[in-house]
């Protein structure tokens, strides 16, 4: 079945369900420095399988960006992808996920901090961010939550009210538990950012290219808000990722990580000790080995991370002030 409808914001057409542009945008992926004022930039974060990568596909058109697999997170770098949209330029920008398979957190805030202080030197001002959360997830505990924290500090207050919190994979859900679970974000989780005027909207990837462009639209059509408290800090200010608050968010959260880790450790080692079953305690041994390796590489990431004294000693007699800070998290 195949019908024409035009919503005001461009003629699609319904192919057995789902919309479609009769004439697709124009999409083509762009190198970053390619990036320039006049355009109107969106960042998509979020942790790694949110469907960052899917949203840019669908509302491009086309499969631009290369979308995960599995258990296997896809995007590795920042790539921005250029849409031709009723004579603008819209620049839809993928950034890697937190908690990848094959990359630390460290490396990914590196990656997205760099981008995002390159595009502040270039004058390029954000049009606003999409971050992005399963609606599946049914638990907003552990790495969902640290990755929220992580993002508020990387944000910070000014630059909130361009931010769209945007639910996806609705169509994984019960309608009913995908409403009380939105209730839930709403007026528990997201509440810190919603309260600096950030929004929420849900991204149904079932109503296709249409939904994507609601949320873009409406972004387009905002006034640019004030710059990210990392590119305030990083360029502003000229600190290094290190110095920044969201630098030291994930060093005391990867702290806490090592901690947690090696009181399993301890608990292991004494079981070791004491039991008597010889292919128990080898199953153990094997157990601490791989702990042991996720340790190491974990402290290797907090000493990245570290404020070395000369910098600190630097900070104390260098004083910056932007008109930002961190969005309070409870
Ligand atoms: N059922 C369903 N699956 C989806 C949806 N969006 C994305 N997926 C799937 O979820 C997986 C991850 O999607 P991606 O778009 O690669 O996620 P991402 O956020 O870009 O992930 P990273 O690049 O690893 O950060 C893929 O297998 C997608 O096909 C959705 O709305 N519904
Ligand atoms: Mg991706």
């Amino acid at each position: 079945m195949m019908f024409n409808i035009n919503n005001g914001t461009g003629q699609f057409t319904v192919v057995n369900g789902s919309r479609v542009f009769q004439q697709p945008p124009r999409a083509e992926a762009r190198a970053n420095d390619d990036i320039i004022p006049a355009d109107k930039v969106i960042a998509i974060m979020g942790l790694t399988g949110v469907g960052k990568s899917t949203f840019i596909n669908i509302a491009a058109g086309s499969n631009t960006v290369v979308v995960g697999h599995a258990l296997n997170s896809s995007s590795k770098e920042v790539q921005a992808v250029e849409i031709d949209y009723q004579g603008q330029r819209v620049v839809l920008v993928d950034t890697p996920g937190f908690d990848d398979t094959d990359m630390s957190d460290t490396e990914v805030l590196n990656i997205i901090a760099n981008w995002l202080k390159t595009t502040y030197r270039n004058k390029v001002k954000l049009t606003g961010i999409i971050y992005m959360h399963r609606i599946s997830d049914n638990r907003m505990a552990g790495t969902p939550m640290r990755n929220l924290k992580l993002f508020a500090k990387l944000c910070g207050t000014a630059a909130a009210e361009g931010v769209v919190m945007t639910t996806t994979m609705w169509d994984t859900v019960e309608a009913e538990a995908g409403r009380g679970r939105e209730q839930e974000l709403r007026n528990i989780y997201w509440k810190g950012i919603l309260d600096y005027k950030a929004r929420m909207e849900r991204f149904d990837s079932r109503e296709g290219q249409t939904a994507a462009w609601n949320i873009i639209r409406q972004m387009c059509n905002r006034p640019p808000p004030a710059p990210l408290l990392i590119q305030e800090e990083m360029v502003t200010l000229r600190r290094e990722l290190c110095e920044t608050t969201a630098g030291a968010e994930l060093y005391c959260e990867l702290l806490k990580v090592v901690k947690k880790k090696r009181a399993v450790m301890e608990r292991l080692s004494r079981k070791v000790a004491e039991d008597d079953d010889v292919d128990l305690r080898r199953a153990l041994r094997d157990e601490l080995h791989q702990l042991d390796a996720e340790v190491k590489m974990l402290i290797n990431q907090v000493n990245s991370l570290k404020v070395p004294l000369s910098k600190r000693l630097r900070r104390m007699f260098c004083f910056g002030k932007v008109q930002t800070g961190p969005i309070p998290m409870s």
